[in-house]
């Protein structure tokens, strides 16, 4: 008999077409999926996360059995499921007399590294889920003096078909990113994602969540999230018949106790492969074709997907490991105690924190423009921040976190991926919020005792990265601003933010 080969099925590859599955042979090949410590505990994940991630391997494993495959499945729990993947590999490769390893490339750097100096013969395919290959990006890429988001989406566009009239953008522009700035008012029809009744796979894995990680952060229950591909296509659905009309004219909104607004949260099974990116991108698309969504709303969405998501993918792969060490800024910052317990009297900030604990999603502009941009601001220390986002976000694995975090909101890497920092007043937040209404403080004040912190921080952190950010041809109109300011209100400023930076470095309520 044909000794059989291990194939390698990791807890964000949960795709029949992954290239590992298609390579392997049903008759003679062993599947391999563990529920291991390491992964659990490389950072101290969000509790739904956990719970997300370990129910959908279930329910894959269940699938990909009734599929014919045979699957060796190690849970968390059982005293034989070693540490690690490596571990479970060899522990497996023992046990079935195997010869060799098939594998898709992981994301993460960390466990690419990890793979490498596992002690078995490895057959590594490409993740061709995504829709440019990694090749493809760094061909895009090379001789380019910088890299713009918005060039390789067209690129994309062209490669795809995706949304073009022959040759040309449909309806003539690229982006329609101007229509889509609208703030939104509370009397407006809301949808709201599909929400799941976990089954009995889910319910034993949320037991196990609440047994082994009982101090991980965040809320376990109620656990809505779909565990499997059909549910997560039905989920799809109701978001493009419902959300996706509007999604282009709300996409940078926040309001007070609406956690989901027109976003899909979708992120979560794409980035475990419960979705296809490019199959999301035509339903929307054949959504616009048939006269169901507007095409700034169609655009806006598939641009996230076509271009975002498959740019920081290509920049994090490019970069290498040592990417989420980067520090351009050089911060050094806590980042704040209230990014954990919420307890901060600015509004903006308390409602983003508690509906990340809550639900381990907060939408794009909160995480950019409220978490992101304060911890800019205050001068957090960037690998903690890229940290903190890692932890608290269902849909988080570090290729598509770090660029965002420390790329896109900390401005790390030096401009890598945005041509300037993501650094905002409160002015921002008030125009795109209903936050301020109900705000401890006040967003047009900068130096009183009332005034909103994001005014000072902003003014502050422009004046001490001035070296480093003033040549910048994108943020000379602040820095004339600013020096056009009188000196006692230049003052003033700097004492409300030093003020402001000792409260918070001494853990005092902000
Ligand atoms: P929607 O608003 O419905 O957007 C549609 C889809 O586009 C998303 O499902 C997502 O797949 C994709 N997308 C949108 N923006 C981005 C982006 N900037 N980068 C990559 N894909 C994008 N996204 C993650 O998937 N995982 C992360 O760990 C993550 N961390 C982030 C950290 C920070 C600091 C910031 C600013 C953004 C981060 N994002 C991350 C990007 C974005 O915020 C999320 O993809 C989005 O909020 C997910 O919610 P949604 O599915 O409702 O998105
Ligand atoms: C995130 C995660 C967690 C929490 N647990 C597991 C696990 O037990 N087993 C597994 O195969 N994958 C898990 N994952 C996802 C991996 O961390 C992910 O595959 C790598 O980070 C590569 O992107
Ligand atoms: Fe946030 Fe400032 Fe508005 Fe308060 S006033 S909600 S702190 S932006």
């Amino acid at each position: 008999m044909v000794a059989p080969r291990l194939v390698l099925v990791l807890g964000d590859q949960l795709s029949p077409g992954l290239s590992a599955l298609r390579a392997a042979d049903k008759d003679r090949d062993v599947i391999v999926m563990a529920e291991v410590r390491d992964e659990a505990s490389y950072v101290g994940h969000h509790k739904k996360k956990i719970a997300f991630i370990f129910s959908a391997m279930r329910h894959f494993a269940q699938d990909l059995e009734a599929d014919g495959w045979r699957v060796a499945y190690s849970r968390y729990d059982d005293p034989e499921t070693s540490r690690s993947i490596c571990g479970e590999l060899m522990r497996r490769h023992s046990e079935f007399e195997a010869n060799g390893v098939l594998a898709t490339e992981c994301g993460e750097w960390r466990l690419r590294q990890a793979l490498e100096a596992c002690p078995l013969a490895f057959d590594i395919l490409p993740d061709d889920r995504f829709i440019a290959s990694t090749k493809e990006f760094h061909a895009w890429a090379e001789g380019r003096k910088s890299l713009r988001m918005e060039y390789f989406y067209r690129e994309m566009r062209r490669k795809t078909g995706i949304l073009m009239d022959g040759e040309d953008p449909e309806g003539g522009k690229w982006n329609y990113d101007s229509e889509n700035r609208k703030p939104a008012k509370q009397d407006l029809f809301m949808p709201s994602p599909m929400r799941h009744e976990p089954d009995a796979i889910t319910e034993e894995v949320l037991d196990l969540v609440e047994r082994e990680f009982p101090d991980n952060l965040g809320h376990l229950r109620p656990f809505w999230f779909a565990t499997d591909a059909i549910a997560a296509k039905r989920a799809a659905s109701k978001f493009m018949r419902e959300a996706l009309p509007s999604f282009g004219d709300y996409q940078d909104a926040m309001l007070t106790g609406e956690r989901f607004l027109y976003h899909s949260v979708l992120s979560v099974y794409l980035n475990a492969g419960l979705l296809d990116p490019l199959d999301l991108c035509k339903r929307a698309e054949d959504a616009y074709r048939d006269g169901n969504a507007p095409l700034n709303a169609v655009e806006g969405y598939i641009r996230q997907i076509l271009g975002w998501r498959e740019f920081v993918r290509g920049i994090y792969d490019m970069e290498g490991p040592d990417y989420t060490s980067r520090n351009h800024l050089g911060a050094t910052r806590d980042l704040p105690g209230f990014y954990w317990d919420a307890e901060t009297d600015m509004t903006c900030l308390r409602e983003a924190v508690t509906q990340t604990m809550e639900e381990a999603y907060a939408h794009h502009i909160q995480r950019l423009m409220v978490t992101g941009n304060f911890a800019l601001i205050m001068g957090a220390e960037p690998v903690q921040v890229h940290q903190w986002y890692l932890e608290v976000y269902a849909d988080a694995y570090e290729w598509v976190e770090a660029p965002n975090t420390l790329g896109m909101t900390q401005f790390a890497d030096g401009g890598l991926l945005g041509s300037k920092p993501y650094a905002s007043s409160g002015k921002y937040i008030d125009r795109m919020s209903d936050y301020c209404g109900t705000c401890a403080y006040d967003v047009k004040k900068r130096s009183e005792e009332n005034a909103c912190p994001f005014n000072s921080l902003y003014w502050d952190f422009l004046d001490r990265n001035r070296e480093k950010l003033e040549g910048n041809p994108r943020m000379a109109q602040m820095y004339r601003t600013w020096d056009r300011m009188k000196d006692e209100s230049r003052e003033a400023t700097r004492g409300r933010a030093a003020q402001l930076m000792q409260k918070l470095e001494q853990g005092e309520r902000v």
